[in-house]
């Protein structure tokens, strides 16, 4: 069986204000010209398929339009699980009408998903959070969790009369739980895939899902699922990563860089060949970029505008950056934006600025240290001393050894 593994498109997301709509639109038509060229038979997408609970139009409609494309006339079976940023009753709202294009869709961790004939595929079984399937003609048992947010997994709890789950009172600890539990419905003579949208730890920066590491619950080990899954496709970080010490556990990552802080590494897909019993044979598929996320950092404002003139024709994002003794004229910005098609921002870098932490990147890139340094600094007039410094780091260190 062939499987094709996706997550994080954040349909409908904007940069500065700035639709990625046709971006995005570029992608899709790629994504179905590489499953049909690859001939999936089983396609995965592990959350965030928009950027928010209420999309755009615009958005929804080209979800369902590639979703129609994917199927190949019911040949290829969709699975969707919804992310932190879905809505869950929003995205699958069209679940039964999906059906005869073999889409497959789960809101939640308690989701049941119908058994039936999805297009020319089947769901033979299922229960909260899992799906036996049959598709050309091999098995394939998929655990399904979408984003388990605290409150979702409390519902998922709420009604088993089951001291074990009610003393597994860590998040951690209950998130093991229900993996374990949903292994329990692996078939011995199927493929064992698990989809979910969470933070695994050690999957290193991405910017996007910054809240969410330093809400600090949900990291969760890299050992939490099932030792008997074959593949596990997961999505919530956009940075393509294995989970360390698990190979076979991969973050797609998304389809396009979607900030400054994303340019460092390339997007791609994931294709998978699985058969019951055997290891899995993993492919990463590289995307193109379609539009590029530049910083320009310049010498001055003449500087700045001989680039803007130079690069007039190309399309791509710019933040400029720009080193000056007095702020910008008016006129300059207008003719910066006039020669170049969207700047997204001009900052101007006074000589007082210039070699401070502050101009040599996005100030989420450095580390913890530095912030706090510049911060009292700025506050206090003042370099901070030593032994505060230390106590400070130090209290932080005990916050991040919390069990
Ligand atoms: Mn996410």
């Amino acid at each position: 069986m062939k499987i094709i593994h996706t997550a994080d498109w954040h349909l409908g997301k904007n940069l500065e204000g700035h639709s990625r709509l046709p971006e995005q639109e570029l992608f899709l038509k790629d994504f179905v010209r590489i499953c049909e060229r690859e001939q999936a038979d089983l396609i995965l997408i592990a959350g965030d398929i928009y950027d928010n609970y209420n999309p755009p139009a615009m958005a929804e409609q080209l979800f369902y339009d590639t979703l129609k494309q994917l199927s190949r006339d019911g040949a290829c079976m969709t699975v969707i699980i919804s992310g932190n940023h879905d809505n869950p009753e929003r995205l699958t709202a069209s679940g039964p009408l999906a059906q005869e294009h073999g889409i497959v869709m789960a809101g939640t961790p308690n989701t049941v998903v119908p058994p039936g004939q999805y297009g020319k595929n089947r769901i033979t079984g299922s229960g909260p959070g899992y799906i036996h399937a049959e598709i050309a003609g091999e098995k394939a048992d998929i655990l399904l969790v979408p984003f388990p947010s605290e409150k979702r997994l409390g519902e998922l709890y709420l009604n088993a009369a089951d001291e074990e789950a009610k003393k597994a009172e860590s998040y951690e600890r209950r998130i093991r739980l229900l993996f374990s539990r949903l292994a329990e419905e692996f078939r011995p003579d199927a493929i064992h895939l698990v989809m979910s949208h969470l933070f695994v730890m050690n999957s290193t920066g991405d910017g996007s899902e910054r809240s969410v590491q330093l809400g600090g619950s949900y990291l969760l080990p890299g050992d939490i699922f099932p030792e008997q899954a074959d593949y596990i496709a997961l999505g919530h970080v956009h940075k393509p990563q294995q989970v360390p010490g698990r190979q076979n556990a991969l973050y797609s990552g998304s389809p396009l860089h979607y900030n400054q802080r994303e340019i460092s590494f390339g997007n791609r897909i994931i294709a998978v060949t699985a058969h019951p019993g055997l290891s899995c044979q993993l492919q990463s598929i590289p995307l193109p970029v379609y539009k590029p996320i530049e910083i320009w950092r310049c010498k001055s404002p003449e500087e700045a505008l001989a680039r803007c003139e130079e690069h007039s024709g190309e399309d791509s994002w710019v933040y400029m950056e720009i080193e000056t003794d007095h702020y910008i004229h008016e006129e300059d910005i207008r003719t910066m934006k006039k020669l170049k098609a969207d700047i997204l921002s001009i900052r101007p870098v006074f000589p007082e600025d210039v070699g401070s932490p502050h101009t040599s990147g996005p100030m989420e890139d450095l580390p913890f240290e530095v912030l706090v340094k510049n911060y009292y600094k700025k506050k206090f007039q003042t370099e901070m001393d030593q032994e505060t410094l230390d106590l400070l780091l130090e209290i932080m260190q005990d916050e991040e050894d919390l069990p």
